[in-house]
């Protein structure tokens, strides 16, 4: 009995240095670090909203396209150099009236990457619309084409092939539906008809509590209940007389159809959404940036398009705007990083980080200078070494800033 008892202690001894050794090992990763700022001048008078990275121009070196609101040229594409900088002055292109948020995606199956931009319109009553502007591969692309977004102050967009027809397919977050008998936006289903052009689907609402406005504003697309279709996450504002909260939207796709499902509150008005694997059991989960809130609420998932109750990470500074999920310090864990826009034009704002821990939590913030009123938010390889590095959109200062990753290896 003696001896057993030894031998179940040293067994345990070891497990329990075991767990400790991998408890050290986890937290000796360290955490992610960034250079300070290489600065680039978009021309023009704008205010940019967000960058999409890809390699437009066929080089084999990733570049940068910053979509721009307020501008004459609401495009701009920042070509990729093999040394991880970028050409000066970008390519403008002149194609929407207001600019609010691009995506990528190739549309007509030419094999040439393509872009869809929202367009609020001349005013914020005007139809939207969205923009669709079909690569030619050198950097270059076809005269843009315009298509009704199905509401109005369109911004966020995702991109999936929502009817299984195998081309990509088109979701927009209308703030207002333009129905003057309702009070909530929409979102609407863009169809491709395989060559680039969309016509509109289906459109939901979200649910509307009485005497209150509720406006989708971005989106993400993934297969949330792991049926193989692509599922819908919608941030939305919620504006009541006692003040504004915030909602996550879950909207199941069924065979092409879109059906509301759970409504998750999140922060105070919601931006930019990602899905990701945040606690390590493959279920999807969610991280939106709460711009009143000043943190990013985390979603995890069940497997089965709903989440538990969101917990609220402080994003680091004022005002968080873009959010993306990527392993930034290469210990296997996908790291948050969002734009803080800061206080206005003289606030300056900043990068935050959080590290995570692997368990759907993050480790306190980290902040990194980018330019005045980080807005938009990219990683890439861009410097080449394997480490994905940051791209910045300053909505105040219409400057790209790229931050080298410096994590110590
Ligand atoms: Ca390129
Ligand atoms: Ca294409
Ligand atoms: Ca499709
Ligand atoms: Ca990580």
């Amino acid at each position: 009995m003696r001896v057993k008892k030894g031998a179940l202690l040293m067994a345990m001894v070891a497990l329990l240095a075991v767990l400790l050794g991998e408890t050290a090992l986890a937290d000796r990763a360290p955490d992610p670090r960034f250079a300070p700022p290489k600065n680039y001048d978009n021309p023009g008078r704008g205010t940019p909203q967000n960058l999409v990275k890809g390699d437009f121009d066929e080089d084999g070196v990733v570049d940068l396209v910053m979509a721009v609101a307020d501008s004459a040229n609401d495009v701009s594409l920042f070509e990729g150099k093999r040394d991880g900088t970028f050409v000066q002055p970008p390519k403008q292109f002149d194609v929407a009236r207001y600019a609010a948020y691009a995506v990528k995606s190739d549309f007509n199956g030419d094999g040439h990457l393509d872009l869809a931009v929202s367009d609020i319109g001349k005013s914020q009553t005007a139809p939207g619309a969205v923009v669709v502007l079909l690569g030619k591969g050198d950097g270059t692309f076809e005269k843009a084409r315009s298509f009704p977004s199905g509401g109005k102050q369109p911004t966020g967009l995702a991109v999936s092939d929502v009817d299984g027809d195998g081309d990509k397919d088109l979701a927009v977050a209308n703030s207002v539906s333009g129905d003057p008998n309702s009070a909530a936006g929409n979102v609407t289903v863009l169809l491709n008809n395989g060559e680039g052009a969309f016509e509109a689907g289906q459109s939901v609402e979200p649910p509307t509590p009485p005497s209150s406005r509720v406006g989708p504003v971005f989106l993400a697309a993934g297969d949330l209940d792991g049926d193989g279709d692509p599922d819908i996450l919608a941030t939305a504002f919620v504006a009541t007389q006692a003040g504004e909260t915030g909602n996550v939207l879950v909207l199941e796709n069924g065979e092409g159809r879109y059906a509301r499902g759970q409504s998750v509150a999140v922060g105070a008005d919601p931006q930019q959404i990602v899905v990701g694997l945040f606690d390590g059991d493959r279920r999807p989960d969610f991280a939106t940036a709460g711009g009143e809130s000043n943190n990013v609420s985390v979603g995890l998932g069940n497997g089965d398009a709903t989440f538990g109750k969101t917990r609220g990470f402080p994003s680091g500074g004022v005002g968080p705007t873009s959010l993306l999920a990527r392993d930034l310090n290469k210990d296997g864990k996908k790291d948050l990083a969002t734009t803080n826009i800061g206080e206005g034009p003289g606030g300056g704002g900043n990068v935050g980080v959080l590290t995570s821990r692997g368990d759907g939590t993050f480790k306190k913030s980290k902040t990194f200078r980018a330019g005045n009123g980080p807005a938009g938010l990219t990683a890439g390889r861009f410097y080449r070494d394997g480490r994905p590095d940051l791209a910045v959109a300053n909505a105040f200062s219409n400057k790209l800033s790229v931050l080298k990753n410096t994590t110590p290896r």
